[in-house]
Formats: C-alpha cells, sequence, structure tokens
C-alpha cells in the first residue's frame, strides 16, 4: 500500500486543544481538508473508549482512504481493526508489534536522535516520527527539541546506513507560519522528509478543514525563499 505521509494529523482529546469540538467531526473536516493519514493519540481513556472511539475515527477515515493509526496500543489496534500504531521508545518494541499486527500493517516509531532512528529503520519501522523540532505546548515532557537540524541529521544518517527506504515524518510546533522552512530545511540531500505530523495546527483550529487544506496547499508548493 503506498502511504501519503505528507500532512500527518495526530489527535488530541484533551479540552486545551480540542475545545469543545467533536473529536469524530473534526477528524472527518480534516480529511476533507487534506490530511492523508491520521494518528488516534489519547492517553487518558480506557481500553474499552479507545476501541469506541477508534472505530468511530475509521468509520470516517477508512472511505477516504486515510490509514487510521493507534498511538501507543497495539491491542485497541489489533480490536478497532485499524491500519496500524505509532509506537514511543517506552511502549511495546517494534519486532513484537510487528509480530503482533503483521506484514501489511502500518508501523511507526518516535525518534530523537539517531541511534533510535536507525534501530526503528533497521527493525522494519514505516515510517520514524522525527522531533520535537520546536518546543511545543502540546507535549511538554519532550525528550529534545533537536531543530529543523537535528532532523536533518537524521535523514542523513539514514540514507548513509542504507536506510533510505523507511519513510519520515517531522512533529513537534509545525503549523501553517514555519511548515514550508520546515520541509526545505530538514531535507536532507539525499533523503527528503516525506511529510509533517501536527497536532494544535489543525486540531485546536476553529476550522480544521480550511486548516488541513492551507497546510496541504502551503505543502504542495515551493518555498518562497527556495
Ligand atoms: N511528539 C513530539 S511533539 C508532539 C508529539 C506528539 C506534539 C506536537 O504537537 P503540535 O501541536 O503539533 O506542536
Ligand atoms: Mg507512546
Amino acid at each position: 500500500m503506498a502511504v501519503d505521509y505528507s500532512l500527518y494529523l495526530v489527535t488530541d482529546s484533551t479540552p486545551a486543544i480540542l475545545g469543545d469540538k467533536d473529536l469524530v467531526a473534526v477528524v472527518k473536516a480534516a480529511v476533507e481538508g487534506g490530511a492523508t493519514i491520521v494518528q488516534y493519540r489519547d492517553k487518558t481513556s480506557d481500553t474499552a473508549e479507545l476501541v469506541r472511539v477508534a472505530k468511530q475515527l475509521h468509520q470516517v477515515t477508512k472511505p477516504a482512504g486515510v490509514p487510521l493509526l493507534i498511538n501507543d496500543r497495539v491491542d485497541v489496534a489489533l480490536a478497532a481493526g485499524v491500519e496500524g500504531v505509532h509506537i514511543g521508545q517506552d511502549d511495546m518494541d517494534l519486532k513484537t508489534a510487528r509480530k503482533l499486527l503483521g506484514p501489511d500493517a502500518l508501523i511507526g516509531v518516535t525518534a530523537n536522535d539517531r541511534e533510535e532512528a536507525l534501530e526503528a529503520a533497521v527493525n522494519g519501522a514505516d515510517y520514524i516520527g522525527i522531533g520535537t523540532v520546536y518546543a511545543t505546548p502540546t507535549k511538554e515532557n519532550t525528550k529534545n527539541v533537536i531543530g529543523t537540524a537535528g532532523v536533518q541529521h537524521i535523514l542523513d544518517d539514514l540514507y548513509l546506513y542504507d536506510q533510505e527506504s523507511v519513510k519520515t515524518v517531522a512533529i513537534g510546533g509545525i503549523n501553517a507560519s514555519n511548515v514550508q522552512r520546515v520541509m526545505y530545511q530538514c531535507a536532507s540531500p539525499d533523503k527528503d522528509l516525506d511529510g509533517v505530523a501536527v497536532v494544535s495546527a489543525i486540531m485546536a483550529s476553529e476550522d480544521p478543514k480550511a486548516a488541513a487544506y492551507h497546510l496541504r496547499d502551503l505543502l504542495s508548493r515551493p518555498p518562497p525563499f527556495a
């Protein structure tokens, strides 16, 4: 399955970001606006609730051909029958997740540095979420803020160690005001970044469809300073 990673939406159900909007309605609007892949990220709901909401989200993403991934929870991904998972360094290890989900599942891994990125690539991650690019109130306990130069170094290394087939997205503090700069500054001469992952730029917007559309439009254009 060819996956488009260009505009990767990570959900957030907290009132600080979602406000009083409906999560499923926001994801539906974002997909209509052009989000190409969605990760359901919810650190507080219990398992039954996660599965229930994941199934609702899948009803929105699946007809649009947009893959739905679950943050952290391989069990929830299996129960809801979605396309995959996104796992961090403290979650289930990649090889176990692959064994449970099978070869066709999409599995992404968070990486803050070259060791984490290379390990994920070598062990068969489909994509790597590289960050944190810029400090962000959305996730306060981020290990490192690595900037666009940090992302570029990781991309350089993936190429150097023959891991250029793994896909990559950058995450952390990315929005319409910096998305073109992020894509331009992160790209290494030998390995491009495949997309950007955003939370608040879409989830906190009063018009998530327009926000996603605007980001896609910016991503489709060459940066003005190139
Ligand atoms: N991982 C690293 S930063 C981050 C996650 C989940 C949050 C990004 O949120 P935002 O609102 O796009 O800065
Ligand atoms: Mg995690």
